[in-house]
């Protein structure tokens, strides 16, 4: 390999690894980062996006409403890159006549479709707050299949959110002493890059 490919190579990776450092804090994962599909149909204008649109408000009939007569099912939410998760937030129908998710799983998938593994079952009731779920942190999770099983007359969901960080690059969480060597590795890189170049 030519030394200014390795040059290359050796800043990108250190980059990167840099990019992940300074936003791996504990953030929303919420709208902007997932997209929401299911086969379970749509009631009326409530369309499955409704419930990663950002918006928690119940005005009258915000979110996501399934098709008639489908009270459980999949929901499939990709997210937009990979995630060390360790919460989801559920904000539950409330209006008129409180349908809603009651009962309900979450599967974690990774970005070749391997599992991650699954929660034991969450109950869920219908309140303006979003109520939040806990669990121990799954890594590198770019899928996660809702699985509702049981709801009130249909499922509906105003809106729906993580919260992890960015999973590291490569898929492992590296010391401070790797992005001590990451470091050097940038500068001893610059400074053979510019000895090059003033060849
Ligand atoms: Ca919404
Ligand atoms: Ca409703």
């Amino acid at each position: 390999m030519p030394s200014s490919t390795r040059h290359l190579r050796l800043v990108a990776a250190a980059c990167a690894l840099f990019a992940w450092a300074s936003a791996a804090q504990a953030a929303p994962v919420g709208h902007g980062h997932i997209t929401a599909s299911t086969a379970l149909g749509q009631f009326s204008v409530f369309s499955i996006g409704q419930m990663v649109d950002g918006i928690t408000a119940d005005s009258p009939f915000n979110g996501y409403a399934s098709g008639p007569a489908t009270p459980v099912g999949r929901i499939t939410l990709t997210l937009d890159a990979d995630y060390d998760l360790d919460s989801f937030s559920l904000w539950n129908d409330i209006n008129i006549s409180n349908e809603g998710v009651r009962s309900f799983t979450l599967s974690f998938e990774d970005a070749s479709g391997g599992s991650l593994g699954s929660t034991g079952v969450f109950s869920a009731v219908s309140q303006f707050a979003a109520q939040v779920y806990g669990f121990a942190s799954v890594a590198n999770v770019r899928r996660v299949h809702m699985d509702v099983l049981t709801s009130n007359l249909q499922i509906e969901i105003r809106e729906v959110a993580f919260n992890g960080t960015l999973s590291a690059p490569g898929g492992s969480v590296p010391e401070p002493a790797s992005l001590l060597l990451a470091a050097a590795a940038l500068g001893a890189a610059a400074g053979a890059t510019r000895v090059s170049a003033r060849r």
